[in-house]
């Protein structure tokens, strides 16, 4: 089952020097392909629709401004069932309860600053990559 998904470095995964250590781990996956990446600033407006689903709720605010706060690196991955397993590699929302061997656990400790973003559905990776990458076939 070949999917495509969205992952978004984060500012701090960027600031801190990780670009190479996590996109190394999405690259060593059997199968899976790197379809587009760019390092880019994000602008308020993208960050409020991509973010749509949080409006309103007290970490959305705080959220934003981290990810408008330097350049994040915005990928399209492609291969068997990227959807899920990006989620299993990057590991839950918390990084202090995402397992060592994940990239929130190895790299995270508080919660707004976790590193990476992955699509979390394929409804949402539609809309996700229509959003980042108008121009991908
Ligand atoms: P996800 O990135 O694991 O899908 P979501 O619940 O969709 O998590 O939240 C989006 C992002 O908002 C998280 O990755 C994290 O950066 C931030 N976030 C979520 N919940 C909190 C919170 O309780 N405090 C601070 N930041 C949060
Ligand atoms: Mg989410």
């Amino acid at each position: 089952m070949s999917q495509r998904s969205l992952v978004l470095l984060k500012p701090d995964a960027v600031r801190r020097g990780l670009i190479g250590e996590i996109v190394g781990r999405i690259e060593r996956k059997a199968g899976w392909q790197i379809a587009a990446m760019e390092l880019r600033t994000l602008d308020r407006s993208v960050l409020e629709q991509h973010y749509g689903e949080h409006v309103g709720k007290p970490f959305y605010e705080p959220l934003v401004e981290f990810m408008a706060s330097g350049p994040v690196v915005a990928l399209v991955v492609e291969g068997e069932r990227v959807i899920e397993g990006l989620r299993t590699l990057a590991g839950p929302t918390d990084p202090i309860a995402a397992a060592p061997g994940s990239i929130r656990g190895d790299f995270g400790s508080i919660v707004r600053e976790n590193l990476i973003h992955a699509s979390d559905s394929e409804e949402s990776a539609e809309r996700e990559l229509k959003l980042f990458f108008p121009g991908l076939a």
